[in-house]
């Protein structure tokens, strides 16, 4: 650090050097969410100081007003251990909500997310850690789904309801991570901060939030482990936490829906627009308005069709027959989303009257149908990865 830099000038107007404080040798905070977790804190401090001996840690619990004592046993711990943090949080709820800002309260260079139930394995931390803090990985994710990992013992109702909730959500952000859902994770600190203000902090699923939301394509791998089988306390779980769950994944789909290729096809909409127009000037003196615009319009949806599918879908192009079989269904589909169109600005202008709103409302509903249902059935891409 240049001397200029490592100088603080503190509003009382004195100059401080920075580099006359000790630096802090922390490599890693351990985040915590706990609610009534009372008898699984003194068996996890223990599994953590054996599984983190060789790293410089610090525990970091985020409370959500327990009742059963748990925050009463952490203060305990942290009055004689300053690696031992208390987060309380009075009047609020949620898994994300608490690890987001637990994650938010240290400056550790390397974060970790772990249930405070004993259910995940602290043990694969040291391999994890490594991996980030190297700098190969910005999220290295604890995986029931990858490789040798598994859910244990639980239920194969359980078991198919998580593999459901799983292909949904890698559905919705568009990504292969076998375990999108897993709440055992290690990220870079300096990542939680750049993508904090787009979480939704909802409900359970923060892994899914943070992968969506990140600003580029995060550098993840997977680590397997065994789900273990929860010992004290009890589960969570409710239909609460589904409904948060379903609203994270309709808001990942949608972030997807307004993604490169929605502005792609809007883009080669608009060169439609302008060919039907062109087209319809140049024909109208020789067929009349009808049988201009009629073709004015097949040539633009045509036109439509072959851009979209050079442009905004090269990575999965018609070719062959199948670029016959598209562009019928394209034309199909245009035809219907015209169909809405006209139908959802005729009711628009006969309430509101005002012609320049019931056209955009028409054209809005026609070019949404146009894009999402062209996506699924000319161009064959999952509800989610049609918009990727
Ligand atoms: N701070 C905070 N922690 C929570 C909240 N809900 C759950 N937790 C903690 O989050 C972790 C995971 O919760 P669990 O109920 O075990 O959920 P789960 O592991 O997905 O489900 P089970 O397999 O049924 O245990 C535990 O450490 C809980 O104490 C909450 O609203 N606030
Ligand atoms: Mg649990």
């Amino acid at each position: 650090m240049s001397s200029a830099a490592s100088l603080l000038v503190t509003p009382y107007d004195r100059k401080v050097r920075l580099d006359s404080f000790p630096a802090s040798d922390i490599e890693l905070a351990v985040v915590i969410p706990t609610l009534n977790e009372r008898d699984n804190i003194v068996p996890l401090v223990a599994a953590l100081d054996a599984a983190l001996a060789n790293i410089n840690a610090e525990l970091i619990f985020v409370d959500d007003w327990s009742t059963d004592g748990t925050p009463e046993v952490i203060a305990e711990l942290a009055r004689q251990r300053s690696d031992i943090r208390l987060l309380r949080r009075c009047g609020r709820r949620g898994l994300a909500s608490a690890a987001i800002e637990g994650m938010l309260s240290t400056t550790a260079p390397v974060v970790a997310l772990i249930d405070a139930d004993m259910q995940h394995d602290e043990g694969i931390l040291p391999e994890m850690v490594a991996a980030v803090s190297s700098g190969k990985l910005d999220v290295a994710i604890g995986s029931r789904y990858h490789s040798s990992g598994s859910c244990g013992t639980w239920s194969q109702k359980r078991l198919k309801t998580s593999r459901f909730a799983t292909v949904l959500a890698q559905a919705a952000i568009g990504s292969d991570v076998e375990d999108p859902l897993s709440g055992f994770f290690v990220m870079r600190q300096d990542l939680i901060v750049d993508v904090a203000p787009r979480l939704k902090g909802q409900g359970f699923k923060i892994l899914m939030d943070i992968l969506s939301s990140a600003p580029r394509r995060l550098r993840v791998a997977e680590f397997p482990y065994v789900f273990r089988t929860r010992v004290a306390g009890r589960s969570k779980l409710s239909p609460g936490v589904a409904v948060s769950y379903l609203r994270l994944l309709v808001a990942a789909g949608l972030r997807r829906l307004l993604s490169v290729r929605l502005i792609s096809f809007s883009i080669v909409g608009s060169i439609g627009l302008i060919v039907n127009l062109a087209l319809l000037r140049l024909l109208l003196p020789s067929l009349g308005f009808a049988a201009a615009q009629a073709v004015a319009v097949a040539v633009a949806i045509g036109s439509n069709f072959l851009l979209n599918n050079a442009i905004t879908y090269r990575d999965c192009r018609l070719r062959g027959w199948r670029l016959f079989t598209g562009a019928l269904s394209f034309y199909g589909i245009c035809g219907m989303g015209a169909f809405a169109n006209v139908g959802v600005g005729s009711v628009v202008f006969w309430s509101d009257h005002r012609w320049w709103l019931a056209g955009a409302a028409g054209a809005l509903v026609g070019t949404g149908w146009n894009f999402l249902v062209s996506s699924i059935f000319t161009w064959r891409r999952p509800l989610a990865s049609a918009v990727s």
